[in-house]
């Protein structure tokens, strides 16, 4: 009855696209010579030298990644389409795999909750990717179908799975410490906003995309939820020179941005890709949210409003980078996240 569509579009920023996007349809990734990240030569002041770190995360640690990745357990479940378990990148840090739409497999044929992953906790082993926490667990909940559409209802058994954790039992040290969905669709039933409301009432923290129907102007509202619920983390997109990317969705619920454009990840059959949208924006702040957690330990998760660093939301708007019109903005939110 309702369909979710995947919130990002591998690789692209053409209108045609993104129209499509609107209507419904997912977007599969164009031809390679469309990523533009590929011959650009330009040197940024953050980059580092490890070719293992994608530019987002060098972007987001300044070029610092190294050493500051802790061993402390913290579970990020990833809603999704699955996620490519037996991908080398990623196979030792996924913890627990279930498919909430009722196929009974949460392996990944689509790619993007693949790719999602990679940005968050891909292995530290010196070969492909690295996440932005190499040490987390991830629980892969499948809520999309193989097409990255998903029906709404699915949407919410994934959360409540997420909330309970392997054991089904809600309260205990295995329950998602995190819950990050790069999906959305303009309009959701109660049933969605009940199950996020549960979860945000237990501690965990909602991370989602904003969306990528943007129109290139910020004046202008795009709302998408999950993202648009006041206790989701909403999660905008940046590029190389930090500007907002055209599509990405902007209003008064954005609250960070994060890099989303031509981001180089895992994907499926163990392989490597590059997409863009705000579905790769989003897993950036879910693993900035894990490794904060890994550091300090469990915060209670704050409000929108929030701007001390005792709480996971205040932690995020107050070391963000100000990009934009001074002070938050409906495109940046409170800026880009820097850890
Ligand atoms: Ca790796
Ligand atoms: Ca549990
Ligand atoms: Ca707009
Ligand atoms: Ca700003």
């Amino acid at each position: 009855m309702f369909f979710l569509v995947v919130a990002a579009f591998p690789i692209v920023t053409n209108a045609m696209a993104l129209n499509s996007g609107r209507d419904g349809f997912v977007i599969y990734p164009g031809p390679p010579s469309w990523l533009g990240g590929g011959d650009d030569t330009t040197t940024y002041p953050w980059q580092d030298d490890d070719p293992e770190t994608p530019w987002g995360i060098e972007r987001v640690f300044n070029g610092n990644y190294d050493g500051d990745q802790p061993t402390t357990s913290v579970q990020v479940a990833i809603l999704d389409t699955g996620i490519d378990l037996d991908h080398p990148d990623l196979a030792p840090n996924i913890a627990w795999a279930v498919d909430a739409t009722g196929g009974g497999n949460p392996n990944d044929v689509n790619g993007h909750g693949t790719h999602v992953a990679g940005t968050i906790g891909a292995i530290r082993d010196n070969a492909g990717v690295v996440g932005m926490y190499a040490n987390v667990d991830i629980y892969a909940i499948k809520v999309l179908g193989n097409g990255g559409r998903g029906d709404w209802g699915d949407l919410a058994t994934g959360i409540y799975l997420a909330c309970a954790g392997p054991d089904g039992v809600e309260g205990n040290a295995d329950d998602a410490d995190v819950i990050s969905m790069s999906l959305g669709g303009s309009s959701a039933p109660q049933e969605v906003h009940d199950a996020i409301i549960h979860a945000y009432n237990m501690g965990i923290v909602i991370v989602a995309a904003a969306g990528n129907e943007g129109d290139g102007d910020p004046s202008t509202e795009e709302i998408s939820y999950p993202a648009a619920y006041a206790e989701v983390i909403a999660v905008g997109a940046t590029d190389k020179d930090d500007s907002i990317a055209s599509f990405s969705n902007t209003g008064s619920y954005l609250e960070v941005a994060a890099p989303g454009v031509s981001i180089y990840s895992t994907y499926k059959n163990g392989g490597y890709d590059t997409l863009s949208g705000t579905s790769m924006a989003c897993p950036h702040v879910t693993g900035l949210v894990a490794l904060i957690i890994a550091i300090n330990g469990k915060m209670p998760v704050g409000t929108f409003d929030d701007t001390g660093t005792d709480t996971i939301r205040g932690y995020l708007h107050s070391t963000a980078l100000d990009l934009g019109p001074s002070g938050w903005d409906p495109a940046y939110g409170y800026g880009l996240i820097q850890r």
